[in-house]
């Protein structure tokens, strides 16, 4: 009552004071509950340093596989999808849901100098060799990695699979090149291969401005750091006002880190990127172990990878399981929901499809005694026009090479057609647009910024192309409307005929799938262009990748380069387009368009407007060649 309350106010003694932290010096909550093991280890490798490792044991676990993943994303956050559940699959992460219904062991590592583990951070740290004279890289770490959990893990049956994408698909083809003898399996997804032909850094050349954010995010904290603080939230004004790359770097305080000035030490293909190439490394090794590789059919990061890693096993590997598998995903969609990606939507999830149908029972095969064995074709892709997934025995079927059928054209016409038959004599011999640096076109809608902005980045490479077609500076070439279903499986080649005013040009090419204009079950698809394949190409490689050349003015050269993998379906009543354009900004730095030595850091006057001509002569049959199964 009042009374009492009143006398305990006056005299503290009746209550409890704290003179210490409510914070314990140590916590620990009851696990019985849990029908998990959780172990936190550090891992010696050869040189002493030790790695942070995270290891999740089913409770009931005898003889189970493990699943090994090494990471530069910090591993203890792995197990934290609902931080603490009781059920392990609730804690593990939704891509690791196949292989948590099977009972496998999930392993978690940060790599060397990220997180939890010791030592020194080197951005994708090249194999040991001349880039990297010291006596580990990820290959080694690997190995005694896995050396120790089959010694330490007394429930595991003393097989490895190894899988993860992007960043940690890196890590996993780096496992590859000096297997442990416990390493069994592996499923590289969208890793990371060739940063300077097509992963994630450069796309034949072209700079992709995006990186930036990346390193200060990776490179200025052990732990996680921060993107790029900017003013606003239009990164075209942004990096328009800085100008170059280099100087927007720093601006940003970029030069102090190591991997940065490397970068603008080599911006062609030297010895530098082609060392480090892991297609080119592969094909020099001796491969033993299965593997599966997989990406996104619209992979914003890594479109490069996969398939060429896939391609060097291939034709240097021809007894090795080896299969390529390709979703209707964007960037590691693989280990999420894949029943859409942005307005397009697919016959369930795609990836869960994958994770079930196809990549559990191939490490099962290879990690569990008695698993039936899984027969699986050369290539597993999403057919995005028919909605289903095509396994296809031999692929490609049409191709450049040694293929049973080749590419067929379709050329650029002067009346803005695109048709099988090259280009007659005709009175006008190209078609012209002003490429203005002052005015490059946007990749995606303005305002979009890198730093904020994950969820346009994820799905703008099937944004609706017609906000480009509505620009002077984009040519648009497309089919009469087709009558007939036209088939695409395997890589189409963009190949060009093209003159400039000035001394360098980006071109940038993209096949497109348009929609009829009016589509009654899903009014908003109306008209729609969906890109299907698309790339951008920096014209002073023209010749050779490692020795740019400025393009003499006015002279009409050929720049012919592969673009990424389409398994399509184009359906009657749909046209195929082709545009062409000579920027992509602010994804990629802009051409000055004068040739200079380092476009990193080209100087405000090395910007110049420039006129480019794309022909459509019978001797300069622009075309893109598109791989139609007969
Ligand atoms: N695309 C990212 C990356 C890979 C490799 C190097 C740097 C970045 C990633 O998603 O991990």
């Amino acid at each position: 009552d009042a009374g009492t309350a009143a006398s305990q106010a006056a005299n503290p003694s009746g209550l409890s004071v704290q003179t210490g932290s409510d914070i314990p010096d140590h916590v620990a909550f009851p696990t019985s509950a849990r029908n998990y093991i959780k172990r936190d280890v550090m891992i010696p490798m050869r040189d002493g340093v030790k790695l942070h490792t995270v290891i999740v044991i089913p409770r009931d676990a005898t003889n189970a596989p493990l699943l090994l993943t090494r990471t530069p994303y910090h591993a203890s956050e792995r197990l934290n999808r609902i931080t603490d559940a009781p059920d392990i699959r609730s804690i593990l992460p939704q891509g690791d849901d196949a292989f948590v219904e099977a009972g496998y062991i999930r392993v978690f590592q940060d790599i060397r100098g990220k997180y939890g583990s010791e030592g020194d951070y080197v951005m994708t740290r090249p194999p040991r060799g001349p880039l990297n004279p010291t006596r580990t890289d990820e290959t080694t770490d690997a190995w005694d990695t896995i050396e120790w959990l089959v010694h330490n893990v007394p429930q595991g049956n003393g097989r490895v699979g190894m899988l993860g994408s992007s960043y940690e698909g890196f890590t996993v083809v780096m496992a590859l090149l000096d297997p442990h003898p416990a390493l069994k399996v592996t499923a590289p997804e969208s890793p990371m291969i060739d940063g300077w032909m097509g992963d994630d850094w450069y796309h034949y050349g072209a700079f992709r401005q995006g990186s930036l954010d990346y390193f200060t995010e990776q490179m200025s904290e052990r732990g996680e750091g921060h993107a790029i603080p900017r003013v606003g939230q239009d990164d075209y004004s942004n990096f328009l006002s800085a100008g170059s790359a280099e100087q927007f770097a720093h601006d940003a305080g970029l030069d102090q880190f190591p991997w940065w000035q490397r970068m603008l030490a080599h911006p062609d293909y030297d010895a530098f990127w082609q060392q480090q190439a892991l297609d080119q490394l592969l094909a020099r090794h001796r491969l033993t172990i299965p593997t599966l590789w997989v990406e996104g059919l619209w992979d914003q990061e890594d479109m490069w990878g996969a398939i060429h890693a896939w391609q060097s096993v291939q034709a240097t590997h021809p007894t090795v399981p080896n299969v390529i598998v390709m979703g209707p995903w964007r960037h590691s969609q693989v280990n999420y929901d894949g029943s859409s990606l942005g307005p397009l939507q697919w016959d369930g999830d795609t990836a869960s499809q994958f994770r079930h149908e196809v990549l559990r029972p191939f490490f099962d095969q290879y990690l569990r005694t008695n698993a039936p064995a899984v027969h699986l074709p050369q290539a597993i892709l999403y057919n995005t026009g028919q909605n289903r997934w095509d396994y296809i025995d031999h692929w490609p079927q049409v191709c450049d090479g040694p293929c049973p059928h080749p590419l067929q054209p379709l050329f650029v016409q002067a009346d803005h057609g695109l048709s099988t038959h090259k280009p007659g004599q005709g009175a006008q011999a190209a078609d012209s647009y002003v490429s203005d640096p002052q005015h490059p076109v946007p990749f995606l809608a303005r305002p979009f910024s890198f730093a904020t902005d994950g969820d346009r980045w994820k799905t703008w490479l099937v944004q609706d192309q017609r906000s480009a077609e509505s620009r002077p500076d984009v040519l648009t070439y497309e089919t009469p409307v087709l009558t007939t279903p036209v088939r695409v499986s395997g890589v189409p080649v963009a190949d060009l005929y093209a003159a400039t005013t000035g001394s360098d040009a980006d071109w940038v090419v993209k096949v497109i799938d348009v929609n009829p204009p009016t589509t009654a079950d899903r009014p908003e698809m109306g008209g729609y262009e969906l890109p299907v394949s698309m790339d951008i190409f920096r014209g002073r490689y023209r010749h050779d990748f490692a020795h740019p050349a400025a393009i003499i003015p006015g002279q009409v050269e050929r720049y012919r380069f592969t673009l990424p993998v389409i398994n399509h379906v184009f359906q009657p009543g749909h046209r195929i387009m082709v545009q062409i354009q000579s920027s992509l900004f602010p994804l990629y730095d802009r051409n000055p368009q004068k040739f200079v030595p380092n476009i990193l850091q080209a100087c405000p006057q090395d910007y110049v407007t420039a006129t480019q001509d794309i022909y459509h002569d019978p001797a300069h049959p622009s075309a893109v060649w598109l791989p139609v199964l007969p």
